[in-house]
């Protein structure tokens, strides 16, 4: 992977974003919110970050406000990738362009500046994203963490966080002594060959029963899904090995439950989904229109627009 000033290679195999995504037969409520999606670069507007650990495709913000409307969401929350670091401007930037339709999850370190904060609020960010899966990010101390989440939580945000089922038990202690509201990118990556309700999706089960302030996203099942998209295997119902998992969450904590794209799809290895079928997968997850307004509009509202949120 060698690049020159302003141009990088895609690492080996990348897999680019779907450009002829389909449009949902699913309608999505009025004022829906797409609540994890990225930016990557342009590189040569804004580089990628040395500590990264993929190069991805260029993904940029007229891009993804295409997507937005050709899916029929009103809004998105664009979440800082790995491949920035903590260089947030492309994020910052896809924020400042969105007529005040995007909010934002940065990465920042212990060394931010109170000033660099306030200012990241004022362009829309609302969270810190913590990464903890290993093929994705070095690690950060805990303290160091920690101390950031006690800055950011002044400011009225939340902390995202990203691991893998197995590491949970390992993280527990960590995550319930955050003193925010937290969120957790999807559903914490069960491993849906598992039982439903065997003891790995019991422990986030109980992680968001015994914890109020813990909310899921109920996304990815692209990523989660071994038994893959009806092109692959033929089945009706895309993904329908992870249905179980997201709608059990949907059902059990509807007040506390995101959905995103996930556009640009980093990292998938074996297929690009189609975002419009994506879309066309939240009914089988959020089976009335009441639970789809609350995963789709008043959940999302009230976490990064609470000023503008009915409160319903
Ligand atoms: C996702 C998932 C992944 C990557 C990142 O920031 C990232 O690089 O989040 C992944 O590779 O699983 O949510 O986009």
């Amino acid at each position: 992977m060698k690049d020159t000033a302003m141009e990088f290679q895609k690492t080996p195999g990348w897999l680019d974003w779907y450009a002829g995504a389909s449009r949902p037969r699913f309608k999505l409520p009025a004022g829906a919110v797409d609540a994890h999606c990225h930016v990557f670069g342009p590189g040569a507007e804004f580089p990628y970050a040395p500590e990264r650990k993929y190069t991805p495709c260029d993904a940029s913000k007229q891009q993804l406000y295409a997507l937005r409307d050709h899916l029929g969401f009103a809004r998105n929350v664009v979440v800082q990738a790995t491949c920035h670091g903590a260089d947030n401007r492309a994020m910052v930037d896809a924020l400042a362009d969105s007529g005040g339709k995007a909010r934002g999850v940065a990465t920042v370190r212990r060394s931010v500046s109170d000033a660099e904060l306030n200012a990241m609020h004022a362009a829309g960010v609302r969270g810190v994203r913590f990464n903890f899966v290993k093929r994705l990010v070095d690690f950060t101390p805990k303290e160091e963490l920690i101390e950031i989440a006690g800055r950011i939580g002044k400011l009225g945000w939340h902390v995202v966080i990203y691991f893998e089922a197995v590491d949970l038990p390992e993280l527990w202690d960590f995550f319930t002594s955050l003193p925010t509201a937290i969120v957790v990118d999807h559903m914490g990556r069960p491993d849906v060959s598992e039982p439903v309700d065997g003891p790995e999706f019991e422990l986030f089960m109980k992680l968001m029963r015994d914890h109020a302030n813990v909310w899921s996203k109920v996304s990815c099942p692209e990523r989660l899904s071994q038994s893959g998209p009806p092109a692959l295997n033929g089945e009706q119902n895309a993904y329908r090995d992870v249905i179980p998992f997201a709608r059990r969450i949907v059902e059990t904590f509807p007040d506390r439950v995101l959905w995103g794209t996930d556009w640009p799809h980093p990292n998938l290895k074996n297929h690009m989904p189609d975002d419009g079928l994506l879309v066309d997968f939240i009914p089988y997850i959020a089976t009335t229109p009441d639970l789809q307004r609350k995963l789709l509009v008043d959940n999302p509202m009230r976490l990064y627009w609470p000023e503008e949120a009915t409160g319903r």
